[in-house]
């Protein structure tokens, strides 16, 4: 694997399933693996779980990571080519990128999209600069676009605490008072239409993701609908992702509180477990009742996100 970037990266999704099992259970079996091994992990955003996920996973398999936050460890670094370098940023990717590759065998990037060019988004201009001047295996801890390790835990997680061979994993749009980006709604759509489930989303109108993503997944606007029968609920706040008018791309569009995932929505559901990738603004995103049930999982959500992670670098290694 050279990158980590769609579901398609990682191959047949049993296997990779049957694969997080094992790495979950014997957590330490591939220790030698890493040895003398690098991963650089890279920020240009926050980050708490994938940040520490990210390292656990590396030294579960005896590789070292190094982690730099750009503009706060390091120079603040330009990423169009072609501008005249007079402004604050004192390093372009295209040397910064071979130079740290030169330091590591594997490079994992967290770049959000910056919401306010689509195409420089969608085209994962910062996350492909990495893919054409590292030359190393790069793994996407959150691009413009996608979040793969976190679609991945998910699945596992889904995969868990299934109780039919083929249940409902509704995605629910939910009100946030920032704009976020569409990179998580984007995996976890992919990976739930890859996955043996049968997969809703809703949203507001003028919330409708990339048809890339969406692909044959049905969309239904009228959240209780959606949410009949569910047996996972998938709880998650985006910005307007511009498909049907461009102009408004990356702008919060409803603040609609009806939408919070409460006990009345939970109560139309299959006694859904609730998910939520964090971090989540308790009482806009889900209210307290409701992330404090014991059908709660986002806690053991974010704990595979070592296994996630572990699953993707092990593959990396082993083809070195
Ligand atoms: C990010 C997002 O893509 O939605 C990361 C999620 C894994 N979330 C946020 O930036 C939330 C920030 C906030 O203020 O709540």
């Amino acid at each position: 694997m050279k990158t980590f970037f769609n579901v398609e990266d990682i191959g047949d999704l049993s296997k990779a399933l049957a694969e997080a099992k094992e790495v979950k259970n014997y957590p330490f079996k591939w220790k030698r693996l890493g040895e003398n091994k690098t991963i650089m992990l890279v920020f240009f955003n926050s980050s708490l779980r994938t940040r520490l996920s990210s390292q656990k996973a590396a030294l579960n398999l005896g590789m070292d990571p190094i982690v730099l936050n750009i503009g706060q460890d390091s120079w603040k670094l330009e990423d169009k080519l072609g501008v005249v370098m007079d402004g604050d940023k004192s390093e372009h990717l295209r040397e910064a990128i071979p130079v740290m590759a030169s330091y590591c065998d594997i490079i994992g990037v967290r770049s959000f999209a910056g919401l306010t060019d689509r195409e420089y988004d969608y085209n994962e201009t910062v996350l492909r600069q990495f893919i054409d001047y590292g030359g190393k295996p790069v793994i996407s801890l959150e691009s413009a676009t996608v979040h793969p390790c976190q679609a991945f835990a998910d699945l596992i997680t889904i995969e868990e605490f299934k109780r039919k061979a083929r249940p409902k994993v509704v995605m629910t749009w939910a009100p946030h008072p920032r704009a976020l980006p569409q990179a998580v709604p984007n995996s976890f759509a992919q990976w739930m239409n890859a996955a043996d489930v049968d997969f809703v989303i809703t949203h507001p109108e003028g919330y409708e993701l990339d048809p890339r993503f969406v692909g044959g997944a049905k969309v239904e606007y009228d959240q209780m609908k959606a949410l009949e029968g569910a047996d996972f609920v998938y709880a998650k706040n985006w910005s307007c992702p511009g498909v049907t008018d461009p102009s408004k791309y990356g702008q919060v569009l409803s603040r609609d509180m009806g939408w919070t995932v409460d006990e009345a929505h939970m109560a139309v559901t299959d006694n859904a477990f609730f998910m939520h990738c964090l971090p989540v603004r308790r009482n806009m995103i889900v209210s307290d009742a409701v992330i404090d049930a014991p059908t709660s999982l986002v806690i053991p959500e974010a704990a595979n996100r070592v296994v996630s992670a572990q699953v993707v670098m092990k593959r990396m290694l082993e083809e070195m």
